[in-house]
């Protein structure tokens, strides 16, 4: 079993990775691009684990995200661990759902909770993982807190899938999915959402396969851009980016709890 190690830069994945690995690591390059590749074997298991660049989402805009998508695409990894930024739970958690929409077994590591606890803030991670349908766990991976419990997650073979984890674009978002999955028909049919959504997010590296595999799909994206353009005035991606950010406010709203407001509160 591969897993690949997911996250924002800065967010402590180094250090998790350090954590949970073993002695024997090695380190390459990805094809095609300067991006070191290091993988190591976590301990006490045969698993092991990826260790790719930091990134903020999966539609590339430099080599590094790149990477990250082809991963995906190339299914160099059977599952994920995505390390999320306690301190930064809001612009975490769009690379999170970027990564649910694959339906690959997923766990949350919320790392950094030291800092937000510093700040006041406290995140309920057994909620965070609920309301996203994966098991959630909080680490400070600077001090190895919380990490023999990631280690123990390997123990027993793969990780659990994912509840099917679905936004809900609203009716001219889906019909424009719906549209692009009639298109690929039978093509990767597990994460065929996620590929679908990437397209008409303009991911290039998914266009650029998909394009040339799919020759009508390009006339069918315009003609759905240019109806939603004329029907909303807004274009898809605008559209696709407000729906997760929505979604993404929502779900921070209900896993935060802030000192400061909770003083106020007490005080009215
Ligand atoms: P990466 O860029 O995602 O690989 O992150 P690193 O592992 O290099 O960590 C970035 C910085 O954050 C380093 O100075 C780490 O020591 C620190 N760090 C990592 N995890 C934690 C944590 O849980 N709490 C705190 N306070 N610092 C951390
Ligand atoms: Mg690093
Ligand atoms: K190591």
């Amino acid at each position: 079993m591969d897993t690949a190690l997911f996250g924002n830069p800065n967010t402590g994945k180094t250090s998790l990775f350090n954590q949970i690995t073993g002695a024997y690591e090695y380190v390459g390059n990805w094809s095609g691009v300067t991006v070191d590749k290091k993988v190591g074997q976590i301990k006490d298991s045969s698993h092991s684990l990826i260790d790719l660049p930091g990134v903020y989402s999966l539609n590339p805009l430099s080599d590094d995200e790149r990477v990250a998508s082809m991963a995906l695409l190339n299914e160099d990894a059977d599952q994920i661990l995505n390390i999320v930024n306690a301190n930064q739970l809001e612009r975490s958690l769009y690379l999170t759902v970027e990564l649910l929409e694959t339906n690959l077994p997923l766990v949350i590591v919320l790392n950094m909770v030291d800092l937000a606890n510093k700040r006041g803030i406290t995140i309920n991670v057994e909620r965070l993982g609920e309301l996203l349908g994966v098991k959630s766990y909080s680490t400070v991976a600077r001090k190895g807190k919380g990490c023999d419990e990631i280690v123990r997650l390997f123990k027993d073979e793969p990780l659990e899938t994912a509840a099917s984890f679905k936004i809900d674009y609203g009716p001219e978002i889906e019909a424009a999915i719906s549209k692009v999955l009639i298109e690929l028909g039978e093509h990767d049919n597990e994460k065929k959402r996620w590929v679908a959504v990437q397209y008409l997010l303009n991911n290039e590296i998914i266009q650029h396969t998909l394009d040339q595999s799919f020759p009508s799909l390009k006339t069918v994206k315009q003609e759905i851009e240019t109806e939603i353009r004329e029907a909303k005035g807004y274009t898809l991606d605008e559209e696709i980016h407000l729906r997760k950010t929505a979604f993404i406010g929502d779900v921070v709203a209900q896993v935060t709890e802030t000192e400061g407001k909770r003083k106020e509160l007490s005080l009215t």
